[in-house]
């Protein structure tokens, strides 16, 4: 939609200038022009309403996600969105900038083929708490090893909340879910005690209530030169909520409000209901 700020930013040869020309015209003209640029450029408003059920706490990441890449002035031809399969792996296909939506548990090896390719490109993951931790484990553990340069924002909402609420690998022990009907037996993936054991590391738990914090942790996850790993506490009001007895999505985001809570400096470690960033 918004895209003639950045034609007129970047034109090509369709424009009849070249970019020298038109950037010097520009900055004559109107130096201020960067300030034309809002996170609505960086959205394919032409595809709302999403596929999200309303209330669904991932369009808050989709639009905080846009707010922290745009307030970092990256050039949208600079930055690319991965994402793998589920509710949450949809996010990709809404971004108005390069972007990849591809196997289920694969997010984490395309957006590394991505970075390998061209270096000088921002990766962006978003994807599902099962995509990220639990079928695409594997990946997870090397490519944080490896230290690639990519922020990856893992959407946890502790279910598999597209193929009908089967529990994931961050559901907690004793919830009901549709595969767990005597709630679950399992203990959650502890993704901050994955993360943090690599020697380098950048670890984030934020939330969709936390929007500052949650908009700081991507900022200086994708700014930090490595591998940075953001943990989005969200919910599933459709596949997960109404089965355990929540009325709607804004009693789940309650919740979070009153459950969470940031810890501007952290040891080392979060507590299990502590927001913060843990980096090396
Ligand atoms: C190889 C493979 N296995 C299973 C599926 C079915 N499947 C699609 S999405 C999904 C769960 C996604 O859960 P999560 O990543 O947490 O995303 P959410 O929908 O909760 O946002 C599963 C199991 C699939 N598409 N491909
Ligand atoms: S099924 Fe759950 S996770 Fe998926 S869009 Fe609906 S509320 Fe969100
Ligand atoms: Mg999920």
């Amino acid at each position: 939609m918004a895209n003639w700020k950045v034609t007129l930013l970047r034109p090509d040869e369709e424009h009849g200038f070249s970019s020298f020309q038109d950037g010097v015209f520009l900055l004559f003209f109107f130096p201020g022009w960067w300030f034309l640029m809002s996170y609505k450029d960086y959205i394919k408003w032409e595809r709302m309403p999403s596929t999200w059920c309303p209330g669904c706490g991932i369009g808050i990441v989709l639009k905080y996600a846009a707010m922290a890449i745009d307030e970092l002035k990256i050039p949208k031809e600079d930055v690319v969105v991965v994402s793998g399969i589920g509710c949450s792996g949809r996010s990709a296909g809404y971004f108005d900038v390069e972007s990849l939506h591809g196997l289920h548990g694969r997010a984490l090896a395309m957006a590394e083929g991505v970075k390998r390719g061209n270096r000088k490109l921002k990766v962006v993951v978003i994807s599902g708490d099962g995509d990220l931790l639990g079928i695409g484990g594997n990946h997870l553990l090397h490519t944080s090893r490896r230290n690639v340069e990519m922020c990856v924002i893992c959407i946890n909402n502790e279910i598999y909340g597209m193929t009908g609420g089967q529990m994931s690998p961050t559901t907690k022990k004793g919830t009901v879910t549709l595969t767990s009907p005597e709630g679950s037996p399992y203990n959650p993936v502890n993704a901050q005690g994955l993360i943090t054991s690599n020697k380098d590391h950048f670890y984030a738990r934020s939330s969709v209530f936390h929007l500052n914090h949650l908009k700081k942790s991507i900022q200086e996850g994708i700014s930090r030169g490595g591998f940075s790993f953001i943990e989005v506490i969200s919910y599933c009001i459709e596949n997960n909520g109404r089965r355990l007895g929540f009325k709607d999505a804004p009693e789940m985001l309650d919740l979070i409000r009153k459950n969470y809570k940031v810890n501007p400096s952290p040891a080392g470690k979060l507590g299990d209901l502590e927001l913060g960033i843990v980096k090396t």
